[in-house]
């Protein structure tokens, strides 16, 4: 058993038998210029900025053996599991499934919606494409933990407020420990961020923890 003593709202514990390390969407299409980021109006600097950081996140998971997990928000070619009113919304500079210069605009298979190649996943990790914002809506992400037994989700990615939270909230419903790393995750609205991680931990952990990714490395 290992504790982050420095978690908040208080200590966690995890045994890294039972714990998977969560990358969320850490994709072009968020990070890079060109993406559904860009087309949404954002600035994705402030995306691109955690990429260091949740690499050194990810090579310390493989050290530790724990189970990787990597997302990416996608959508199959037809947008059959698009629902019209995600697509129309937004503040579309261009919409799911327009061509961009990064392929088509968050649909699976197109470079755009590959993860960022500093983060790529490796062999033996899995890979769950999701059509929503939770990483457990309408995927097989629920059977491939409960296959290997895991009860802590440790989460990192993009972006904090809305597939992040989004996905640790279902966790959370779901009876899994859930801890955010605080700096590596990222919105492109930094106050969101920031709210997100005083909701989550708030009333006793009420979703779950964070804490940094140095208090989690002392553990
Ligand atoms: N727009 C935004 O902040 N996020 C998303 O659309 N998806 C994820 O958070 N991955």
């Amino acid at each position: 058993m290992q504790t982050v003593s420095g978690a908040q709202p208080f200590p966690f514990h995890f045994d890294s038998r039972h714990t998977a390390l969560v990358v969320i969407d850490m994709q072009r299409d968020f990070i890079e210029p060109g993406g559904f980021g860009e087309a949404l109006g954002n600035d994705v600097s402030l995306l691109a900025a955690i990429v260091p950081t949740v690499a050194v996140l990810l090579e310390h998971a493989r050290a530790e053996g724990w189970l990787v997990v990597h997302t990416r928000e996608s959508h199959a070619a037809d947008l059959s599991d698009c629902p019209p009113a995600k697509r129309a919304r937004g503040k579309p500079l261009a919409r799911i499934g327009d061509q961009g210069p990064m392929g088509r605009i968050l649909v699976r298979g197109e470079p755009g919606n590959a993860i960022v190649d500093a983060l790529a996943p490796a062999a033996g990790e899995i890979v769950i494409d999701k059509p929503g914002k939770g990483a457990f809506y309408a995927t097989r992400l629920a059977e491939e933990l409960a296959l290997r037994s895991i009860t802590h989700l440790i989460f990192a990615g993009v972006t904090t407020e809305v597939c992040v939270q989004t996905t640790m909230r279902e966790a959370n419903d779901r009876g899994y420990e859930c801890l955010l790393i605080e700096d590596a995750t990222a919105s492109y609205i930094p106050a969101f961020r920031d709210a997100t991680l005083a909701m989550v931990r708030s009333q006793g952990a009420i979703v779950g923890w964070t804490a940094t990714l140095a208090s989690l490395m002392e553990a």
